[in-house]
């Protein structure tokens, strides 16, 4: 308000305003401006990368304006917002996205051809931008095209990491990790030098009395740092809505650094202060699905929490509406425990630097805050040791004991006898060194928590949460199971089935209203349609296997069964279960006579992942699937029969290769172990069959497409318990088919044995955790169906084109609105006049 232009002024303001390219000359016009003046460069020096910057500042400049019109509509307009907290957003490529949200692409192709350029070179010049590990960082991803698609006013709020996930080399079978930096010429991020939020560490609690004799409290920094933020136009689907995903980077607080020691010589330690500060947001935690308890990590979370509540806040107190009314004005969503510090943070400002009474300021926070929870593995649940919360964060840390005596009091007055659930439900654990649980402050400090899939939200209300249902009553725990954009995950990734689709359909209604999709089941029995269908699938498996081709050399017969795993490497997806299953199936046919071979379905097994770079176990299954590759793809008795394929740094950009090009993809995951999972989600909407275990949103993907379109296989959440219960008594007998697998390995058949003893031990011999050996059986038999239903290609194309058909559920709009009207409580803000 303050730096307005006066209203008199308005009009001529309005008179120069930017305007939008809307033609291929008024695009290429904007493309050479931009090559000659921002970029410095010429027709003479105009490369892939110059064609991919120009192009991208051209829409830049477009998503800028419509950006600015959607945040001064959303300011006015002054209804509620949802802010979408997640330390991670796996965004991946931008420029086709904005390209085909703004519905451009084919204006820019033109314009691009007539100054001698392809656009699919500039497009795949682009970094990735790859700020998350897996399924939960694209969640968030998802979460954004999905908000500004259908017109909510929503923010997200992450770190401006300087390294983003690894880079995966695969150097003689080994993962090796390269640094990932991804800054350099990024043309996507704005900025905001003067948005900056001063973060305290350290220090210690001052009490003191204000003017009413009221003790107060006062938390005295030992360290400050300063957050900066970075602003990312985030644009919808066909609207014009551009929402904005604040990324915070951290650099020292006090000018460029401390000018005393500076001044006194000491320069090596005025810079080495300023490299701590930029430290926080450097780089990403590799690690998915674990928490390891380091205090970097915790500087992070709180770091981007208090920016993040600090900017909303002031938002906030711009509208100068009372404080009760902050829920009717913000809804805050955790992706998952990570930014649970959010939570004391409110109530901190709440109480101590606004005034208000602690259980107003409560009533405030609980109104506020929702949190999604997106794993029950133990070695996933975020606890802090109460030493290292009291050294860094020792006002928050008192609010922590606070609100939790508060709690135990209310849950000691209804179960007065119940000693043990006391303790169990308490956020401290005694443990030593004690240990903060951060899911309690998050479902104590949330007014609703879910799940991400129906299994899993069932899961997490009858196992590690069982106790709070009885404390809150079933309504706090709700399941919104997970989608994902068919704008990226279809259109995008595969724009041939998106046209032929469309062609069917009567236009590209569909990607914002999926369940349209439904409309094509008329179509089975259409022969032509049949053929185009097989013909885009054959197109999208030459286009894998060129990528093949390029990343490791071997050629693979696209006329092959694509078989296709690609997600994190983890014991729990249970990569192990293919691998070794592989190698039966290498077994088998060594053992088959020429004419037998002769009826062999051929397969290529394709792998693909990133480990965690100290998770051993994970790596040994990488190094023994390279292993297994080197041995069978230069066997020239099996030839065509197998290949195996580990495609090495699997990111957002390659699934979009990979996805559309299966025949067949795994989802194999223990039951009850994997959440949701989402790529499964995206393979069957492209066309793909999968097999997969009970788990997840595999049942309701079961449930929609039918069980006679997915194979199933393997032993149920429900028995899982009892049967690691009897292997730890020692019941447990290796399969026999498994054990042949077991003896080649050891026998040498991939290489020095040594190299996968831990992991055939901690099947044989440490209880198979994951049961591995339990499912082999079933899960070999379900391959051989596989092969057999492959080979009626008729079946198998209905069967493809029947799912796709049945796929409308996953949308992400679904799924965005579900969250908006049952946990949010906000509508649409249509930007459009
Ligand atoms: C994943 C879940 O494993 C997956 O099943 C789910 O589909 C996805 O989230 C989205 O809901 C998770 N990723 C992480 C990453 C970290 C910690 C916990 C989880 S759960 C760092």
């Amino acid at each position: 308000v303050e730096a307005s232009i006066p209203e008199g002024l308005h009009e001529a303001w309005r008179k120069h305003s930017a305007t939008e390219f809307t033609t291929k000359d008024e695009f290429a016009k904007e493309f050479v401006r931009h090559i000659e003046t921002t970029l410095a460069r010429s027709l003479y020096n105009c490369d892939e990368l110059a064609a991919y910057s120009g192009t991208a500042l051209a829409f830049r400049d477009r998503l800028i304006i419509e950006w600015n019109r959607t945040q001064q509509r959303q300011t006015f307009t002054d209804q509620k917002r949802v802010y979408y907290l997640s330390l991670e957003f796996l965004m991946g490529r931008a420029l086709d996205n904005a390209m085909l949200n703004v519905g451009m692409k084919d204006v820019a192709r033109d314009g691009l051809a007539d100054l001698g350029l392809r656009i699919e070179d500039a497009i795949t010049q682009e970094h990735d931008a790859a700020l998350g590990n897996g399924g939960l960082g694209r969640l968030a991803a998802c979460f954004l095209d999905s908000m500004a698609t259908l017109n909510y006013p929503a923010w997200g709020y992450g770190l401006r990491y300087r390294y983003g996930i690894f880079k995966q080399e695969i150097v003689n079978g080994y993962q090796m990790e390269i640094p990932d930096y991804w800054l350099d010429n990024n043309p996507w991020e704005f900025p905001r030098h003067d948005i900056t939020v001063d973060i305290q560490f350290y220090g210690h609690v001052a009490k003191y009395q204000d003017e009413n004799g009221k003790v107060c409290n006062s938390w005295e920094a030992g360290e400050t740092v300063q957050a900066v933020a970075y602003d990312v136009p985030i644009p919808g689907y066909g609207t014009k809505t551009t929402n904005n995903l604040r990324l915070w980077s951290s650099k020292a607080s006090s000018g460029e650094f401390d000018f005393q020691k500076f001044n006194a010589g000491d320069y090596e330690s005025a810079v080495a202060d300023q490299q701590i500060a930029e430290t926080i947001s450097a780089v990403l935690y590799p690690n998915d699905n674990l928490e390891r308890g380091k205090e970097l990590r915790l500087k992070q979370q709180y770091f981007w929490c208090a920016a993040s509540l600090y900017d909303i806040v002031r938002r906030f107190k711009k509208t100068r509406r009372a404080w009760s009314e902050f829920p009717d004005q913000v809804a805050i969503q955790l992706n998952d425990t990570h930014p649970t510090l959010a939570i004391i943070e409110l109530q901190r400002i709440l109480i101590d630097l606004e005034g208000l009474e602690w259980e107003e300021a409560w009533r405030i926070v609980t109104g506020t805050f929702g949190y999604t929870n997106h794993t029950v593995l133990p070695e996933a649940l975020e606890k802090w040791s109460v030493p290292l919360m009291q050294n860094l964060l020792p006002r928050h840390l008192q609010i922590i004991y606070d609100v939790n005596l508060f709690f135990l009091q209310s849950v000691e007055k209804r179960f007065p006898k119940d000693r043990e659930m006391l303790s169990r439900v308490s956020v401290i654990e005694e443990s030593h060194p004690k240990m903060v649980r951060m899911a309690h402050i998050a479902i104590i400090g949330s007014h609703k928590v879910n799940g991400v899939a129906e299994l899993h939200s069932d899961l997490i209300k009858t196992t590690i949460f069982k106790d709070f249902v009885k404390i809150y009553g079933p309504d706090r725990f709700t399941n919104v199971t997970n989608g994902i954009t068919p704008r990226r995950w279809l259109h995008q990734a595969n724009p041939s089935l998106s046209a032929l689709i469309a062609e069917k359909l009567g236009g590209y209604g569909f990607l914002t209203d999926l369940t349209l999709l439904d409309k094509l089941e008329a179509y089975v029995d259409d022969k032509i349609f049949r053929q185009e269908w097989s013909d885009i699938k054959a197109k999208n498996k030459l286009r894998l296997a060129k990528l093949i081709k390029d990343l490791t050399g071997y050629s693979v017969n696209p006329n092959s069964l694509f078989d296709v795993q690609v997600k994190r490497i983890h014991e729990y997806k249970r990569q192990q279960l293919n691998i070794f299953g592989v190698i039966h199936r290498y077994l088998s046919l060594k053992a088959m006579t020429p004419e037998q071979r002769k009826k062999v379905v051929p397969r290529v097994s394709i792998f693909g992942g990133k480990a965690a770079p100290g998770y051993w176990m994970a790596k040994s299954i990488i190094y023994l699937i390279n292993s297994v590759a080197a041995v069978v793809n230069k066997d020239e008795e099996i030839g065509d029969l197998l290949k195996v394929i580990f495609i090495e740094d699997y990111n957002v950009s390659k699934a979009e290769i990979i996805c559309p090009a299966s025949d067949l993809s795994e989802h194999i995951s223990t039951a009850g172990t994997e959440a949701s999972g989402t790529s499964n989600m995206k393979f069957v909407l492209n066309g793909g069959l999968i097999i997969g275990t009970c788990d997840g949103a595999n049942i309701e993907i079961t449930r929609e497409i039918g069980e006679q379109n997915i194979f199933l296989f393997g032993n149920l959440a429900e028995d899982v318990e009892d049967l690691r219960h009897r292997h730890f008594y020692g019941d447990f007998q290796l399969d026999p088919l498994l054990k042949r697998v077991f003896d080649a390995i050891k026998a040498g058949t991939f290489g020095d044995p040594g190299s996968f003893a831990s992991l055939l031990s901690s099947i044989e011999e440490h209880g198979d955790y994951y049961l591995v050996s339990d499912d082999f059986n079933s899960y070999i038999t379900t391959h051989d169906m596989v092969d057999k239903e492959f080979q009626n290609q008729e079946e198998w194309l209905a069967k493809s084109i029947t799912s796709v058909a049945r796929m409308g559920f996953f949308s992400m709009d679904r799924v965005t609105n579900e969250y908006a009207d049952s946990i949010w409580n906000i509508e649409p803000l249509d930007i459009e006049d």
